[in-house]
């Protein structure tokens, strides 16, 4: 199988390129990588030699680009390309929107032209917004995003949908909880409070810290995402959960038990704007119908991504950049 991987480069889409190459030694990866601040191609060191895998720089919302990705053949495109931090959508809601919109209707377009044969739109529980301390979201339940992020991928969601229904295309879509592990840009909260704590920095804390999020380990996410490619049902949508719902306050403790840490460094700070209460998902279709589970227990998965980030202090210094320090310091600040 020719496969195309959007925004390989990042944290779920690099570790997917791996667990693939693994997994389908026989099939050919491309991954088109913009490399914005979230990509970086250490996340696939050991593999850019590989005859299995060809890496394109380019940007899934520029037609040039598409148009030269394009000119050769293949059988499945995965797309994970997108900007992905809710708290940056505050600040940039029409990069969002350009990425995770257009660049997904672009690859649309080409994707009908060349007659893929399956087109994964990797999508996310936050398109369906927000639950208080009861309930599950299903795949039928109402879109209802609430940041321009999750608007963003919700719209992309309608778009697949509405491409699979009039053209009669291969889509189908994914939407996963919070994912965590290896190669995760420390903005996201587990990696952002891991290196915070080991430099003895306040961890801050949203609100209350009694937000609920359910965690999955990214190679869950990715054994999930093949059993979708290989056996899901053309024109369907699947959720993806870990089943480990956590406040962030406990997810916070624990973080810093692990590290050795004193909860003395937890600094609770004034609220994200529009910040979601609980996310959980009820994923009975994809177990029933694809016999997926996840597999990783959420104490062994936490411990071994604090000990990767302890063992990969340098990836952490190199990839925390110029441009991402900005928006850094002006939305912390704003916050305390
Ligand atoms: P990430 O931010 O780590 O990686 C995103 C990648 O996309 C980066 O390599 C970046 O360079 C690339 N990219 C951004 N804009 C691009 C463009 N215009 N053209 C080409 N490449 C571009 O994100 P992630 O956490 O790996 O998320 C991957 C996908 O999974 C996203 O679509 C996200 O919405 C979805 N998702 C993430 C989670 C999570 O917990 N991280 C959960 C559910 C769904
Ligand atoms: O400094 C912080 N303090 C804090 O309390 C940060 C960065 C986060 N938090 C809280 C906000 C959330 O309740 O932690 C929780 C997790 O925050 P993020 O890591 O920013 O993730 P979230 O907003 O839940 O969105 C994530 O899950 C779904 C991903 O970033 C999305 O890409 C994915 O679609």
């Amino acid at each position: 199988m020719r496969v195309i991987v959007t925004g390989g480069a990042g944290f779920i889409g690099s570790n997917f390129i791996r667990y693939i190459l693994k997994k389908k030694p026989g099939w050919d990866i491309t991954n088109i990588d913009a490399l914005t601040y979230a990509g970086n191609l250490a996340n696939l060191s050991g593999i850019e030699d590989s005859p299995k895998y060809k890496f394109i720089k380019g940007d899934i919302s520029n037609p040039e680009d598409v148009e030269r990705l394009f000119e050769s053949e293949y059988d499945y495109l995965v797309n994970f390309a997108a900007e992905t931090h809710v708290d940056r959508s505050l600040y940039e809601p029409g990069l969002f929107l350009k990425t995770n919109v257009l660049g997904t209707q672009l690859l649309l377009n080409y994707a009908l032209e060349k007659r893929i044969k399956r087109f994964i739109q990797i999508s996310t529980d936050e398109v369906y917004g927000s639950l208080e301390s009861e309930g599950y979201f299903d795949e039928s339940s109402p879109l209802s995003p609430n940041s321009p992020y999750a608007a963003s991928k919700a719209s992309a969601d309608v778009i697949c949908r509405s491409y699979s229904r009039t053209f009669d295309m291969p889509v189908i879509i994914t939407r996963c909880g919070n994912n965590y592990g290896p190669y995760q840009f420390p903005e996201k909260v587990i990696p952002f409070f891991i290196t915070k704590a080991l430099k003895d920095e306040p961890l801050p804390l949203y609100g209350d810290g009694l937000n609920v999020r359910d965690w999955i380990h990214v190679e869950d996410h990715c054994d999930a995402i093949l059993a979708v490619l290989e056996k899901g049902e053309i024109g369907e949508v699947y959720n993806i959960g870990g089943g480990n719902e956590r406040t962030n306050l406990e997810l916070t403790r624990i973080i810093l038990e692990i590290l050795g840490k004193p909860e003395s460094l937890i600094k609770f700070v004034k609220d994200r704007p529009g910040h979601d209460r609980r996310y959980a998902l009820n994923c009975d279709k994809i177990k029933a119908e694809l016999g997926w589970s996840a597999q990783m227990d959420f104490a062994d998965g936490l411990r071994k991504t604090v000990e990767w980030y302890l063992n990969n202090k340098k990836w952490c210094d190199d990839v925390i950049s110029g441009e991402y320090m900005k928006f850094y310091e002006l939305h912390y600040r704003e916050r305390s």
